[in-house]
C-alpha cells in the first residue's frame, strides 16, 4: 500500500493487517515505533547468529573425528547464513548493514547473552546444540508467524536448520553418554554450566520486560518471555532424563496441578552483568569480531571495485 493516503487511513490499514494476521511488507506504511522495534530485534538477532559462531568454532580444529569436524563446520557456516538473512531483513526496513556492524563492534547494539560463556570441552558442542539451539527453536518457531513478512519468512528456513542443529547436538550427547565415565562426566559438567544461561536467553521476566507488551500488540512477538521459557523447560526436562543427565536445579519438578515443570529462581544479577558487557567472554567475543571485520576490509574494497567496474561496463553497453 503506497503512502498517498492520509496518515490516519494508512494507520487504520496497518492495524487491520495486524488484526487479520496478515503480513506487513517492506513498502507498506508502518508506524515509526514498529519499524524501530523490528530493526532493534532483527539486528540483535543477526548479531547473535554472527557472534554465536565463535564459541563452537573454537572446537573445529580440535574435533575428535573427521565426521564431527565436518558436521561442526557445516553448523557454524549455517549460523553465518542466518546472520546474513537477518541483516538482509533489517535492510528491508531501511537499516544500513555497515551501520549495524559498527554498532555491534562498538557495543552500541546487543547480542544474545548466551554467547559470552566459554566452551571448555567438546561436550559443550553437544550441549550447545541441545540446549542453546533448543532454546533458539522454542523462541523462533513462533517468530515464523511474526507480522513483518521478510522476518517471518526468513525464520522459516532458519528454524529448519536450527532443528537439525539441535538433533546433531543431542546425537553427539547420546554417543558421549554411552561412552566412558570420563565422557559422561564431561556431558554432565557442560550441562551444569549451560543450563541457567540457556534459560536467560528468553530475556528478562515478563514484569521486567519493557518491550513485550507493545511487541505482542504488533504481533512481532507471539508469546511472552516467561511463556517461552516455561515451554523450553517442559520440553527439555524429559530429554535430560532420557540422556541420563541431571539438570542443575533442585527445585525442578513436575507440577501436576499446573501441568508444567516448576523450576528455580534465575540469577537475574548474572544476566544483567553479562548483558551489560561483563560476562566471562564479552571482551574476547567483541575483540575477535572487530579483528575479523578489519581483516575483511580488503574483501569489501575488492567487491566494491568489481561491482563498480561491472556497473560502468553495463553503462557503456546499454542502448541509448
Ligand atoms: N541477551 O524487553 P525485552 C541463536 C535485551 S540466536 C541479551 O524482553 P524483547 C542461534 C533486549 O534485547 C539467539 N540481551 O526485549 C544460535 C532488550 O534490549 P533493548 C538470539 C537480551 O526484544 C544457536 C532488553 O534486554 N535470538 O541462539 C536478552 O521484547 C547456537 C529488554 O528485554 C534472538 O535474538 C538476552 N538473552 O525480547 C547461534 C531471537 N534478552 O534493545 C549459534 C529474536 C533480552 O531494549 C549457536 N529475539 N535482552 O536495550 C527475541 O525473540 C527477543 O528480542 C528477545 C527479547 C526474547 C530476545
Amino acid at each position: 500500500m503506497t503512502a498517498t493516503l492520509p496518515e490516519q487511513d494508512l494507520e487504520r490499514h496497518f492495524e487491520h493487517v495486524i488484526e487479520r494476521d496478515q503480513r506487513i511488507e517492506p513498502r507498506d506504511w508502518m508506524p515509526d515505533g514498529y519499524r524501530k522495534t523490528l530493526i532493534r530485534q532483527v539486528a540483535q538477532h543477526a548479531h547473535s547468529e554472527i557472534i554465536g559462531m565463535q564459541p563452537e568454532a573454537n572446537w573445529i580444529t580440535r574435533a575428535p573425528s573427521l565426521r564431527r569436524k565436518a558436521i561442526l563446520l557445516a553448523k557454524v557456516q549455517d549460523e553465518a547464513g542466518h546472520g546474513l538473512y537477518l541483516y538482509s531483513a533489517a535492510e528491508t526496513l531501511g537499516a544500513d548493514r555497515t551501520d549495524l556492524t559498527e554498532k555491534l563492534i562498538e557495543s552500541r547494539q546487543k547480542y544474545s547473552s548466551i554467547f559470552n560463556y566459554p566452551t571448555l570441552t567438546f561436550a559443550d558442542v553437544g550441549v550447545i546444540g541441545w540446549l542453546v539451539d533448543g532454546a533458539a527453536i522454542c523462541n523462533q518457531v513462533p517468530l515464523c508467524r511474526s507480522s513483518y513478512g521478510p522476518y517471518a519468512r526468513g525464520m522459516v528456513r532458519i528454524c529448519k536448520e536450527e532443528s537439525f542443529h539441535q538433533r546433531q547436538g543431542y546425537e553427539l550427547l547420546m554417543t558421549m553418554t554411552r561412552g566412558t565415565d570420563a565422557q559422561r562426566r564431561m556431558v554432565q559438567n557442560a550441562t551444569d554450566r549451560w543450563w541457567w544461561p540457556s534459560l536467560m536467553m528468553f530475556g528478562p521476566p515478563d514484569d521486567a520486560s519493557p518491550n513485550t507488551a507493545q511487541s505482542m500488540a504488533w504481533k512481532v512477538k507471539r508469546h511472552t518471555n516467561d511463556e517461552l521459557r516455561q515451554r523450553f523447560v517442559d520440553m527439555t526436562a524429559p530429554q535430560a532424563e532420557a540422556l541420563g543427565v541431571t539438570l542443575p536445579d533442585p527445585d525442578l519438578r513436575w507440577n501436576a496441578e499446573r501441568g508444567h515443570f516448576d523450576f528455580g529462581e534465575i540469577d537475574w544479577a548474572e544476566f544483567k552483568r553479562v548483558v551489560s558487557g561483563h560476562g566471562p567472554c564479552n571482551a574476547q567475543r567483541l575483540a575477535q569480531r572487530r579483528r575479523a571485520h578489519e581483516d575483511g576490509a580488503w574483501v569489501r574494497e575488492a567487491a566494491a571495485a568489481h561491482a563498480a567496474k561491472h556497473h560502468s561496463r553495463d553503462h557503456w553497453r546499454s542502448p541509448t
